[in-house]
């Protein structure tokens, strides 16, 4: 049976400052968190949501210092652009704070001062890399070194990039402090862990038998975590970054990252309500939603609450609706390769279109697996659903009105049954999406939404009021009243998905107020009432504007192999007599064609000062023919000749392989003369 709740408490990942959000922030967190706290505040439940800044972790000390400049300067840099960027999208937070607040650092630390009191930690010692020279402990990824799979030599001391692997720093071969080059000692250190061995049952009994109403990827997540057998973690860490372990003899020891941000929506929520922040986490009768994306779902399900329950007064997320992953043209989204949309550049790039955004990542949202963003589907949603199925309807709806009724919509006289079963319908579309909205499926209850109006599409195709307006004006103005009445529930219905636009249409019709329970009530507008003039809901895109988009992602994808390469070892030396051997020559191409029936081998005809030969290379791949004829190209002159599909190849034309495999032919800087020798 479905639990009552008195009110709700929506808390969102707290992003890393330490870079722009993109699209798939957007996608797995903020917009299905938004729909949903929208949804409640129009049925006029008690709702907040809280949001915030996550500006702790290793991560932000390690950007700070590749750029010269504090840790606290780049968390106020990207504070600011993430929570800018947020209100564009009309995310609307509660409060959007941050966890160098000082209400943050005094909630973290006396959490973490009552589990210590209470006895909730056991105390280890264990030894970890030092940086003799910089005289600090090293973080994990403040070391690198061979890893011991692949042999690659630029590892982290937590995971090779090269073959995927996670590593402990302690596995790597020839370990280097990345902060001072030197290389690292074990020294002996003293930390704080939660035992989570401790919780195992609880948890066994909590979410695995009381919470299988959770999505498939989360429950999954959490009974294989639980059947693997917990174990107690580390909560705190050798950094000068973050909230400071508040206890005697912690000097240099700070609260680990994952431990301060979730008190973080704690901290935040007192920010917001000092007097009375305690219901929403204390008090059974609230209901606690976290949305995230499926990295951070263990923290959430499983480490937080067990720091909730250690605590002792707080009560434990009653869902934690995670997302899937967001990938981009088909590759997965990475800040550090610059595969991304950036929310700022979108909007600069398409200002005013934050719903068409919203409304494409609602509509391929990862709910239930990993999804992908592409702009060509970002198109066709907005010209084929957005232009020609919602704004097309609510424009024709209050062109036609302008043009037989002067603007005011129309009293109705008798309903024919198809205008009832159309009213019907209204109620029915309502129904799906709540039933969609209660069980956090929110591409399912935008697909309903837009369902309404397919309706009152459909519903003007099928009754062409147009064609009875000169025989039956009465016919027209029960039509035209029903059409604008399922304009008006399209505004309400629209709210939590599209904010902008729903209120561009509740513009258009002077609507007043705006509250869930106005859906399927076939009389939001009285007859009589005035609309405003006809304006433009969306807007088509055009193919050049597309086009921009897959052309920067190319040229991202292109720097990215560059920036990747690396040039191959060189071979085993040679003698110089050995060298001398070689004859390479430049010549002059004279002709060039392919080879008939194989795709990669061009035939030439090379002016080598001594009466020309021919040269079959296998080049037909990176150059059409016609595009060296007149070129001067190097090659071996002195190579045995061997036959290549029956041709006689005298020789070998020089390239260059570049880092996508594309062959470069070699010319000399200025013509020489053919038959020059290359020494
Ligand atoms: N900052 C990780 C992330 O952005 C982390 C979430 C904290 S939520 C309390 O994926
Ligand atoms: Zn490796």
């Amino acid at each position: 049976m479905e639990k009552k709740f008195k009110r709700t408490l929506v808390t969102t990942a707290l992003p890393y400052a330490n870079g722009p959000v993109h699209i798939g922030h957007l996608a797995g967190v903020y917009v299905p968190a938004d729909i949903y706290t929208r949804y409640l505040r129009l049925k006029g439940e008690d709702v907040i949501m809280i949001g915030g800044s996550d500006e702790h972790g290793v991560p932000i000390t390690i950007k700070a210092r590749k750029e010269g400049v504090s840790p606290q300067d780049i968390v106020d840099r990207y504070h600011k652009l993430i929570k800018e960027s947020f209100e564009e999208f009309g995310i609307s937070f509660d409060i959007y704070s941050r966890t160098t607040s000082e209400i943050h650092s005094k909630t973290a630390s006396e959490f973490f001062r009552k589990l210590y009191d209470k006895g909730e930690f056991i105390e280890k010692v264990t030894e970890q890399y030092y940086d003799e020279e910089a005289q600090q402990f090293l973080a994990d990824r403040y070391i690198t070194g061979t890893c011991p799979h692949c042999h690659n030599e630029r590892a982290y001391g937590d995971q090779c990039e090269a073959c995927g692997s996670s590593l402990n720093s302690t596995d790597l071969i020839d370990p280097k402090s990345t902060i001072s080059g030197s290389k690292p000692v074990l020294r002996k250190t003293k930390h704080w862990y939660l035992p989570l061995d401790k919780w195992e049952s609880f948890m066994r009994q909590w979410i695995l038998e009381e919470h299988k109403e959770w999505r498939p990827n989360v429950y999954g997540q959490c009974k294989s975590w639980i059947d693997l057998g917990l174990q107690p973690r580390a909560v705190s860490r050798d950094l000068d970054w973050g909230v400071p372990v508040p206890v005697e003899g912690a000097e240099g020891k700070v609260l680990y990252v994952w431990f301060d941000a979730p008190i973080g929506y704690i901290s935040n929520t007192k920010e917001l309500l000092p007097d009375s922040w305690e219901k929403y986490w204390k008090d059974p009768e609230t209901k606690l939603v976290h949305f995230i994306g499926k990295d951070n779902i263990v923290f959430h399900c499983i480490i937080f609450p067990a720091m909730l329950k250690a605590e002792g007064s707080y009560i434990l997320p009653d869902n934690v609706p995670a997302n899937e992953f967001l990938n981009l043209e088909g590759d997965k989204i990475s800040t550090s390769r610059n595969w991304a949309v950036w929310l700022h550049e979108y909007l600069r790039d398409f200002p005013g279109k934050q719903d068409v955004l919203r409304y494409v990542l609602t509509a391929n949202a990862p709910e239930t697996k990993d999804n992908d963003f592409t702009w060509k589907d970002f198109q066709v949603r907005n010209n084929s659903e957005l232009v020609a199925i919602l704004g097309n309807f609510i424009n024709r709806a209050v062109v036609l009105t302008h043009k037989y009724f002067e603007g005011k919509v129309p009293a109705r006289a008798a309903l024919t049954d198809y205008d009832n079963a159309t009213i019907a319908e209204i109620s029915k579309i309502k129904a799906d999406i709540e039933n969609n909205l209660n069980n956090y499926r929110f591409r399912d209850a935008q697909k309903e939404a837009m369902n309404l109006a397919r309706l009152g599409n459909k519903y003007l195709a099928e009754t062409e009021p147009w064609k009875l307006a000169k025989t039956d004006m009465e016919r027209v103005a029960t039509i035209m009243n029903v059409a604008l009445q399922i304009a008006a529930n399209i505004a309400v219905a629209f709210e939590p998905f599209l904010p902008f636009s729903a209120a561009k249409i509740r513009r258009i019709l002077h609507m007043e107020n705006c509250q869930w329970d106005m859906l399927g009530n076939d009389n939001l507008l009285e007859a009589g009432k005035e609309l405003a003039e006809p304006e433009l809901i969306f807007e088509k895109i055009e193919d050049d504007a597309i086009e921009a988009q897959i052309k920067r992602l190319a040229d991202i994808k292109e720097a990215n192999k560059r920036n990747n390469w690396q040039a191959a070892p060189i071979r085993e030396n040679i003698e110089f007599d050995d060298f001398t051997k070689l004859d390479i020559r430049v010549g002059k191409v004279l002709e060039c064609t392919k080879v008939p029936k194989a795709d990669k081998l061009l035939q030439f005809r090379i002016d080598d000062g001594l009466g020309g030969r021919t040269i079959v290379s296998g080049i037909a791949q990176h150059y059409a023919p016609e595009d060296l004829v007149g070129k001067q190209v190097c090659f071996v002159a002195n190579l045995a000749p061997r036959k290549l599909r029956g041709i006689e190849s005298q020789g070998m034309i020089l390239s260059a392989e570049d880092a996508d495999g594309k062959l470069v032919v070699i010319t000399p800087a200025n013509d020489v003369a053919p038959g020059s020798e290359v020494k």
